[in-house]
């Protein structure tokens, strides 16, 4: 109860940041996206990963404030990226966590579309995470959000992949445009052969289901040279960036041919 009402004061007084982590295309090198990463600064005990906290915002319902926040705050920062010209609207895409309290809420999809208003953000720049365990919850409401928000141009991810329920049948009903192969296959890959092969077969399975696929977690050159080996172009991780405060973030793309 403690830690939940500090989550309350933490958003009245402003200590939630989103960190942006780079999405790479190996190919071209260049920045593609980015992955909008929630972190709390605390006054005295420094910056908090949600990984800490997420669960108390979910089981307090704080999570819908909380996540409205953050869905204003990526898309106004993307807007800013724009509007600097730092990314292009048909080059880039930021990435939002959206958890599954969130998604089920009845005026989910007209938050997301006030947000895009309020920021005059074009709906192509946001992709939405989401996570193959709040889908079976309710696969009828779930897919009816998704085509009303990809008419307006928003598109979604599958986070964590081949962690959950990650069946055939669910990813074809699923209007998702990117698989975002889940750290814990890409961490192991070099040193045991099934993580490899559940990688490869993966990507495969984008490949012919006509989606995208990211590797998220990748650390070292020789884990990106596996993959790049399996088909899968692009990714994020330590390799190329931690996730990164808004400033240097804009820095980074600066910096890009
Ligand atoms: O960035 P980090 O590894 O500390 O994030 C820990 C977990 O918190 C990850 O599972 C990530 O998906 C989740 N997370 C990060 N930011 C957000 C957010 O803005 N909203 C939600 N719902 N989850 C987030
Ligand atoms: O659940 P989700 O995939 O959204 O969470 C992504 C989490 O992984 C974030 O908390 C982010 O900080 C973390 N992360 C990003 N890159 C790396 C990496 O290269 N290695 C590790 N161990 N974690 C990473
Ligand atoms: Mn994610
Ligand atoms: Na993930």
């Amino acid at each position: 109860l403690q830690l939940e009402s500090e989550l309350r004061l933490a958003l009245t007084h402003g200590e939630f940041e989103l960190f942006l982590q780079p999405q790479i295309d190996s190919a071209s090198g260049m920045i593609i996206g980015a992955e909008a990463l929630l972190r709390w600064r605390h006054p005295e005990r420094g910056l908090r990963s949600p990984a800490d906290f997420i669960e108390v915002l979910e089981e307090s319902g704080l999570i819908i404030d909380v996540g409205d926040w953050v869905i204003g705050q990526a898309c106004r920062m993307a807007a800013s990226l724009l509007a600097a010209g730092l990314v292009r609207t048909d080059r880039f895409s930021l990435c939002i966590n959206i958890s599954p309290r969130q998604f089920h809420q009845s005026e989910f999809v007209e938050r997301i579309l006030a947000a895009l208003e309020q920021t005059g953000l074009p709906a192509q720049m946001i992709k939405l995470e989401i996570t193959e365990g709040m889908v079976i919850q309710n696969l009828d409401d779930t897919i009816a959000k998704m085509h009303r928000l990809r008419r307006h141009g928003v598109s979604f991810a599958m986070d964590d992949f081949g962690t959950g329920y990650s069946s055939l049948t669910y990813l074809k009903r699923l209007p998702v445009d990117l698989l975002k192969i889940d750290q814990s296959f890409v961490r192991d890959a070099l040193d045991n052969g099934n993580d490899a092969e559940i990688i490869r077969a993966i990507v495969a399975m984008a490949r012919s289901l006509g989606l995208q696929v990211i590797a998220e977690g990748v650390e070292q050159q020789g884990q990106l040279e596996l993959l790049q080996l399996q088909g899968c172009q692009l990714y994020q991780g330590y390799l190329f960036s931690h996730p990164l405060p808004f400033t240097e973030f804009g820095e980074l793309l600066r910096k890009q041919p």
